[in-house]
């Protein structure tokens, strides 16, 4: 036995290693080495958890509770994970790689969802609908799907569970969750506090392995109603067409190609910022990266001078230090992939500004880290403008007008995410009515809220996250006719 911290699943309600016995190690982004392991499932396991979410949906005390027990039930857990947010941020440090102070912040804003969502549950509201029809009385009630799937990536492990797990439970559905074999810990640890909130055994499933293996197998599972997924474009379409074989409810959060565009009148210090943190917070790897920055011409080469002078500045280091800007990449894989595109985007011609490569700094030899890397005279037809790269690389593409803008911020196959950087409220409201992305932010980026609801346009994905909204992702009408008069009509035409 490994002297490594093994952390376990839980299914109905009992921690659990896998029927195969296999282990995967979890890599610390920041020294290479492994610090922890997790159980290495397949699709026995997947089975087995499904079928606990299944009897925990059709028999358990689950399915008798009250909505207004449901919420506080969550709002609970919501206790909890503000109690142990730097605890739960800690471990998702050592598996991601990403800043604590940012995952930090990430897990004491996490409470606010579940609180959200608990104040939802029991407004779940059906409608009595005016009847055409003597004697009929028509009514709709809003139910849950039953078992929902929650699959999720390895860049913000807890926070985009939450935007599945919160609505889900809120709504009354029973969950499997399966991580990211790079980042299940987290996961894994919030388990201990779905048990302490009191949810019932089954409710809450957890299932860690690799995608092809147990990800596949729980789409595939005759039990599941609903898959919800958050990961890569390729990923997600294989994930919906598996689900279409089965005619499964699906929300997709996939990647973006995420225009930030600054006009030449914008408040060019915030505007630097806003550049900035788009693409090099969490060095790149958000769905909502603002990887394109687009520049009015009047101002593009003082924007690139400034973005580049800042971006020379920031400090790489250890992701546990409080003074450290940008950590390391995730995992070596994505490490790879985005010295890939460094070398794509220079051999198609774009000029490289700034970084372009691995840091020197020995200090930093044991990490998967990436320089901050700026790229000039970006044309939006090379791979590096076109495809999601996931990593702290910006292209910097100029413009003349609005029009060009429009035309080249919406020139992608994305749509999540986009920021305007302009002082003229006439064209901040025209460029947020023009550009085709789920989320469009004026002279601000990054910003998101359980109240907000977040998703993509075109490729991006399909439905919505947080938000009134989102909790009917996870539900399902019925209609229900009673018939207040005796004696049925002639039996043999619809009435
Ligand atoms: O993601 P995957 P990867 C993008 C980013 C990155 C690329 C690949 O561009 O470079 O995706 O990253 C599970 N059936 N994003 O390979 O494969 C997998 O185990 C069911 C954007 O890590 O999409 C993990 O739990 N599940 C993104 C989850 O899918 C499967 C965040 C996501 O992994 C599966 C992460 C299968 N056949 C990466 N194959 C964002 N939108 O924020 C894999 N999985």
């Amino acid at each position: 036995m490994s002297n490594l911290a093994r952390f376990l699943n839980t299914v109905d309600g009992q921690p659990r290693e896998s029927y195969s016995g296999r282990w995967i190690a979890s890599l610390d982004p920041f020294t290479g080495k492994a610090w922890a392991e997790v159980p290495q499932c397949g699709a026995d396991d997947a089975a087995a958890a499904v079928e606990a979410a299944h009897r925990a949906f059709t028999r358990g005390p689950w399915a008798t509770l009250t909505a207004t027990a449901r919420g506080k039930l969550l709002r609970r857990l919501a206790d909890l994970i503000a109690r142990d947010a730097e605890k739960l941020a800690e471990t998702e440090v050592r598996d991601n790689g990403k800043l604590l102070a940012e995952m930090a912040a990430q897990l004491r804003y996490v409470p606010e969802w579940f609180h959200y969502f608990g104040g939802l549950a029991d407004k779940i509201e059906g409608g009595v609908i005016p009847s055409d029809k003597a004697d009929m009385f028509t009514y709709t009630r809003r139910e849950p799907l039953g078992v929902v799937v929650a699959i999720t990536p390895w860049n913000s492990p807890l926070l985009l569970l939450t935007w599945k797990l919160a609505p889900a439970l809120a709504a009354g559905n029973t969950v499997v969750i399966k991580p990211s074999e790079f980042t299940s810990c987290s996961t894994l640890a919030l388990m201990d506090l779905v048990k302490e909130a009191g949810f019932p055994d089954g409710v809450v499933n957890t299932v860690t392995g690799y995608g092809a293996e147990v990800g596949a197998a729980l789409v595939e599972h005759p039990l599941v109603a609903k898959v919800a997924f958050t990961g890569g474009d390729a990923t997600g379409a294989a994930v919906y067409a598996q689900a279409a074989r089965h005619i499964k409810h699906v929300t997709l959060e996939l990647g973006g190609k995420s225009p930030n565009i600054i006009f030449d009148d914008a408040n060019m210090d915030d505007a630097v910022k806003g550049a900035i943190s788009g693409i090099f917070a969490a060095s790149g790897q958000t769905c909502i990266a603002g990887s394109r920055l687009l520049v009015q011409r009047s101002v593009y080469e003082e924007v690139s001078q400034r973005v580049v002078a800042v971006a020379a500045t920031a400090r790489l280091g250890n992701p546990m230090e409080r003074t450290t800007q940008v950590g390391p990449i995730t995992t070596q894989p994505q490490r790879d992939k985005v010295l890939g595109f460094i070398d794509i985007a220079k051999g198609e011609g774009a000029r490289c500004l700034l970084g372009g490569g691995t840091p020197k700094d020995p200090a930093l030899a044991g990490g998967w880290f990436v320089e901050p890397t700026i790229f000039g005279d970006v044309l939006n037809t090379m791979r590096i403008a076109r495809e999601e790269v996931f990593g702290p690389v910006l292209s910097i593409i100029p413009f003349e007008d609005e029009d060009e803008a429009v035309e080249i911020a919406n020139d992608t196959i994305f749509g999540l995410a986009s920021g305007v950087w302009t002082k003229d409220m006439r064209r901040a409201f025209k460029m947020a009515e023009r550009i085709r992305s789920g989320t469009v932010w004026v002279n601000t980026y990054r910003a998101v809220s359980f109240l907000a609801p977040f998703g993509g346009f075109k490729k991006s994905g399909i439905g919505r996250e947080s938000g009134q909204a989102a909790i009917d992702e996870y539900l399902q009408t019925k209609c229900v006719w009673i018939n207040l008069a005796e004696g049925i009509p002639d039996p043999f035409i619809i009435r």
